[in-house]
């Protein structure tokens, strides 16, 4: 496996795991952290092994979001040469699930990352929030438009004007996240879920997410279609036949991903 810098890569079983590791500087999202997270997901992506992935920090924080530092003194054009959007929309193309596992700051482009990943376990301590507006600029990597997809304007108007961060019960009662755990299980909660879905037909899991992800991009009409083809889509596959026989023949089904 990959030696990286700012990050560390584990697999359990079926799942890929990313710990974002620098705890020096509360897991701040420096480019070679980016980088090496998304070659990190790429190649669990491209593992025929792995079915499911989580992204996670340390008890304290998932992440603090971007490195301060690191673009205090850049200029809009250089920031933009960076390619830092690029990043950022490529880890939205991964196929496989990932899961946030997230215990205490998640914020700005940490909370962004969560948002980013398609379900966060939270831990009691977890803090979501977007506090761009104290350092002079704005989310950039996606808070204003998913957070106020979730969470509706008037909080995420309250979150980005004005710096206010969500506890983990508020989040999770907004359907920011799927559940909230002790902080001495956050991982487990979320190796545990992964695990499960790892577990699942790979091919229909890679639908269902995209499907899912399509809800927020097309029209109903749009939605709705889409979700038809890969419907009939999975009929083509031996795992339909597998599943559906399986059921028929009161047994566990046997998936190849195929
Ligand atoms: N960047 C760099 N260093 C950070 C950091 C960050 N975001 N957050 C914390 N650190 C460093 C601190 O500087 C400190 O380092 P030393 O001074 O010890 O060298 C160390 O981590 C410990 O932090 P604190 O001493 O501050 O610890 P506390 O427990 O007192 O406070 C805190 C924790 C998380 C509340 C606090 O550190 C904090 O407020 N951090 C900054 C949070 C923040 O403002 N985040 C938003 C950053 S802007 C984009 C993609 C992404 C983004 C934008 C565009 N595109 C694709 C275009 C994202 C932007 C952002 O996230």
């Amino acid at each position: 496996m990959t030696v990286y810098a700012d990050i560390l890569t584990e697999t359990h079983g079926r799942v890929g795991l990313v710990r974002l590791n620098r705890p020096q500087a509360m897991n701040a999202l420096r480019a070679n952290l980016l980088a090496e997270l998304l070659d990190a997901l790429r190649t669990f992506d491209a593992d025929d092994e792995i079915g499911a992935m989580i992204i996670t920090g340390n008890e304290k924080a998932f992440s603090a979001g971007a490195d301060i530092k690191e673009m205090a003194d850049a200029s809009a054009v250089e920031l933009m040469n960076r390619g830092l959007s690029d990043g950022w929309h490529r880890i939205s193309t991964i196929h496989k699930p990932i899961i946030a596992a997230v215990s205490g700051f998640a914020l700005g482009g940490g909370c962004e990352l969560a948002l980013l990943c398609d379900m966060i376990i939270a831990s009691e301590s977890a803090r979501f929030g977007q506090p761009e507006i104290t350092i002079g600029v704005i989310p950039g990597a996606g808070g204003t438009q998913r957070l106020t997809r979730v969470l509706g304007k008037a909080l995420a108007m309250e979150m980005v004007l004005n710096n206010r961060f969500l506890k983990a019960d508020e989040a999770l009662a907004h359907g920011l996240v799927n559940r909230v755990v002790p902080v001495e299980d956050y991982l487990d909660e979320a190796l545990k879920l992964a695990g499960e879905i790892a577990a699942r037909a790979p091919v229909a899991v890679r639908l269902g997410k995209e499907a899912v992800n399509r809800a927020y991009e097309l029209s109903l009409a749009e939605g709705l279609a889409a979700e038809q083809r890969a419907f009939y889509l999975l009929f083509s596959t031996e795992d339909q036949k597998e599943g559906m026989r399986a059921f028929v023949e009161k047994r566990a089904p046997e998936w190849k991903g195929k």
